[in-house]
């Protein structure tokens, strides 16, 4: 039997994200496309390192954002370096129904989202993200920074396990880049993604987040993938499009994000122990998997009224 509706969402923080997302799957017509929009404003409208205007800021401290929308018929849009919107996702879907492109970047993306209704907001670091870049001025090292070694810099350890959810010891949620993926009860697959980026990137520095094929990609025949890390090594592989081609020919969610993952590391194994890519992967059986290179990279399943579980991905390290 098919399992559907069903969405899959990064880290243990897609958890309220699949929460929304689910509030629109269980509707009778409810569609995927509206479910991972949702589920993606959802956390933008919260302050958190990681996704939307709350997050951290490039080395300039300006905070830039990143996301892309994918349907169920190859329709796609997506905005890049993107500053002083609140819904990113918003205008990456604008961009992918009003607009004959995929992709806006930067000022045309902004112009063209006030254009479209969205309200510019102030520039204005939220106070976390204040207190990091304040405290990540005193070196200024342009290292990027993620999960394991975000989490370090932070002194801080984070509970990890399998079904554990994903938290610093002092119980701040470890955030991270939302990627949120679904199939709704007609069995259409859509997705979505969305980020501020990695932490004091250089001003105008794009991750993979909002490139189609490489933080996300959606092929309806198939399945979907999306993903959280260092973007320029998943742009490298065209990580989803990988995965997904990966399910086409015949391999689990899992054994396909497993590819794409040995991919990356195949390329260095060395520099590979410096940095996390988490990817998760959906099939048109509703079957989920993920794979990252450290352990410690979780996802979010939600497929009934029981609030979703969080599954630890299996790693090429410990
Ligand atoms: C990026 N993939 O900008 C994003 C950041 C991320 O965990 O996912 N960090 O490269």
């Amino acid at each position: 039997a098919v399992t559907k509706p069903i969405v899959v969402s990064t880290w243990d923080s897609g958890l309220p994200v699949n929460a929304v997302a689910w509030k629109v799957l269980k509707q009778p017509n409810g569609r995927a496309l509206d479910a991972v929009e949702a589920g993606a404003r959802s956390i933008e409208d919260t302050i958190n390192c990681c996704v939307g205007l709350g997050g951290n800021p490039d080395r300039e401290g300006k905070v830039t954002l990143d996301a892309c929308i994918m349907d169920d018929k190859f329709n796609c849009g997506s905005v890049m370096a993107l500053q002083h919107i609140k819904h990113p996702i918003s205008v990456a879907r604008k961009v992918m129904e009003n607009t004959p492109h995929v992709q806006l970047v930067g000022d045309g993306a902004l112009q063209f989202a006030l254009e479209s209704g969205f309200q510019k907001e102030p520039d204005k670091l939220s106070a976390d993200a204040e207190k990091t870049y304040k405290e990540w001025l005193k070196k200024s090292e342009y290292k990027p920074v993620i999960n394991i070694e975000q989490q370090q810099s932070k002194g801080q350890k984070t509970k990890s396990g399998p079904f554990a959810p994903n938290f610093f010891d002092d119980g701040t949620p470890n955030h991270d880049t939302m990627g949120t993926i679904a199939m709704d009860a007609a069995g259409n697959l859509s997705g979505a993604c969305t980020t501020s980026g990695m932490a004091f990137k250089m001003h105008g520095r794009v991750g993979d987040s909002p490139i189609i094929g490489s933080g996300l990609y959606v092929d309806n025949e198939v399945g979907a993938a999306t993903g959280s890390g260092q973007g320029e090594e998943v742009i490298r592989v065209a990580g989803t499009h990988l995965i997904v081609e990966m399910m086409r020919m015949g391999k689990s969610p899992e054994e396909a994000c497993k590819i794409a993952v040995e991919r990356i590391v195949k390329i260095n194994p060395t520099k590979a122990k410096d940095f996390q890519v988490g990817f998760i992967a959906i099939n048109k059986q509703g079957e989920y998997g993920a794979y990252s290179i450290h352990h410690g990279f979780n996802y979010s399943v939600t497929h009934a009224d029981d609030g979703g579980k969080v599954f630890m991905a299996k790693s090429i390290f410990p």
